[in-house]
């Protein structure tokens, strides 16, 4: 275990406001908790609406004045790469301070967050090089040439459940295209996105491109999201705040991504690898404590299948070791937040009246004197209908329903209000095919566990989302598009104003 007082690590005493490159106060005072033993961590120096527009001024006048805007390609590109190597060199730090904040294993935040967040950079880094653009010579004596320019000021709103890896996404895409940025963490954790802009600004990234605003979403975020001044809006979390923030945003007419919740199918037909299945199941659902968008909640088993698989799956999460995250093979910590860790408690009161069977957990685990946990829950439904089959419940609970055909497979898995990502496993090559075709989700895994490919888009369907993560969404999403037409021929033009007098 990663002590603080062996490391030399440290958490803020408050976690101040970055804002035109000074730590700078805010006004209330909001406390940080250690979802492992429930102490106060640190606390969130609030950033009022006023905080908030000094930040988004800040990233407006640095945008004029083009320090970042304006630099050529390499220049980017050698300081998004120098900001991974900074992330790499720190991984241990930045897993620690993940961990003691959220509660995630510190094994995953080491061997997937971090990493995924320098990946983040370096992918974008490499992506600003090989940017083509469209160039039109159809229209006689007239050359059309397409190119892009930084849209402006970025405001990036972090969720809660990983936000190095999440948050990291967003500022390395802004920051490739150019754009100045407000990024607003959540207020529930913080410190790795802190931590992250401090070593944004060590790569020598210029005052005021980056800031950094702390507090609630009520008071901070939604100031934020309600800024005129704000060119491009990008939010993971919530179905419900996702819609708070698009409709403040669409007052200004700012365009949004929301990258938001899932209660994703996972189909495991008859004829699959059972191993394969099985681990890719409990990873799919237990990775990060459960507390992931794109968590694969609802089980689906063909019925031949379903008593072997169900009964293995029990028996695997019935092992699954709970314990303090910064022991190195704890497999599943406290949840995030005590409002969490009761929100997901509060679905085991709707089995009864949905006739739903609980298989395992359905409580908080005994043993721990303090801290979120709750144990690995597993519910089989009668049917889709059951609250725990619809609702996004993020947290260590896997529902199982069983299925006789393909068709009736696709119907109960877009029987949904998200479409976020899908998960089949099967060994019949037409089943794929099949898969592929009829179930409505923006991601569809096949035969594997979630495998995030940076250049192909990420993102949902229904109330899962609005648009896609990904080099070419992001290029899009993070830049405006110019046409420009020249002349190059001689074109007469008609002459007005040549009437009489
Ligand atoms: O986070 P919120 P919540 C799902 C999951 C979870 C549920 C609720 O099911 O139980 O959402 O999450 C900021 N204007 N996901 O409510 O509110 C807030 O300060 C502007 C899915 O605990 O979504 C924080 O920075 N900003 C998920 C951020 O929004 C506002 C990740 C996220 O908080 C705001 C997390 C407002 N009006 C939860 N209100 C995923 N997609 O991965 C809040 N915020």
């Amino acid at each position: 275990m990663l002590a603080q007082k062996e490391t030399g690590w440290s958490v803020p005493d408050v976690c101040l406001n970055f804002i035109n490159g000074k730590w700078v106060g805010g006004g209330a005072q909001l406390p940080v908790i250690n979802p492992t033993n429930e102490t106060v961590l640190t606390h969130i120096a609030e950033a009022s609406a006023q905080d908030v527009d000094a930040a988004v001024q800040a990233a407006r006048e640095s945008f004029e004045a083009g320090e970042w805007a304006g630099t050529d390609l390499e220049t980017r590109q050698r300081l998004l790469f120098r900001i991974a190597d900074l992330i790499d060199q720190h991984s241990d730090e930045l897993a620690w301070l993940e961990t003691t904040n959220i509660g995630a294993p510190i094994a995953q935040c080491r061997a997937r967050h971090v990493p995924r967040a320098a990946y983040n950079f370096r992918f974008f880094a490499e992506y600003i090089s090989q940017i083509r653009s469209d160039a039109y010579t159809q229209l006689e004596n007239y050359l059309s040439v397409v190119t892009r320019e930084p849209v402006g000021v970025a405001a990036l709103i972090g969720p809660w459940n990983a936000p190095i890896a999440l948050t990291s996404m967003k500022i390395a895409a802004a920051l490739a295209f150019g754009n100045s940025c407000v990024v607003k963490p959540s207020e529930v954790s913080p410190l790795t996105a802190i931590r992250m802009v401090e070593l944004i600004c060590e790569a020598g990234l210029p005052a005021g491109v980056i800031n950094l605003v702390n507090g609630s979403g009520a008071v901070t975020g939604a100031a934020l999201a309600a800024h005129p001044e704000v060119d491009v809006l990008s939010f993971t979390g919530g179905t419900a705040t996702g819609r708070a923030i698009m409709s403040a945003a669409g007052r200004n007419l700012t365009p949004v991504t929301l990258e938001l919740g899932g209660k994703s199918a996972n189909i495991i037909f008859a004829d699959a690898d059972f191993d394969r299945a099985l681990d890719g199941a409990l990873l799919s659902i237990f990775s990060n404590n459960g507390q992931q968008c794109l968590a694969g909640s609802r089980i689906l088993v063909q019925e031949e299948l379903a008593d072997r698989f169900i009964e293995a799956f029990v028996e695997r999460a019935r092992k699954l070791r709970i314990g303090d995250p910064l022991l190195e093979d704890t497999e599943i910590g406290p949840l995030a937040t005590k409002q969490h860790f009761e929100r997901v408690h509060s679905f085991i009161d709707t089995l009864e009246a949905d006739g739903c069977e609980l298989l395992l957990g359905g409580k908080p685990c005994e043993g721990f004197e303090s801290g979120y946990y709750y144990e690995p829950t597993i519910v089989r439904a009668p049917n889709n209908k059951a609250v725990v089959c619809q609702e996004e419940i993020f947290g260590p609970f896997a529902t199982f329903q069983t299925f006789r055909t393909a068709d009736e497979a696709w119907a109960i898995a877009n029987d949904s209000k998200f479409g976020l990502l899908g998960y089949v496993w099967t060994t019949d090559y037409a089943t794929a095919m099949a898969a592929h075709e009829h179930v409505k989700s923006g991601v569809l895994c096949i035969n594997s566990p979630i495998i995030r490919e940076l250049r192909a888009p990420f993102g949902g369907y229904k109330e899962s989302g609005v648009g896609r993560e990904s080099g070419a969404a992001c290029e899009a999403f993070y830049s405006e598009v110019k046409t420009t037409a020249f002349l190059t021929g001689d074109v007469p033009l008609r002459k007005l104003g040549m009437g009489g007098a």
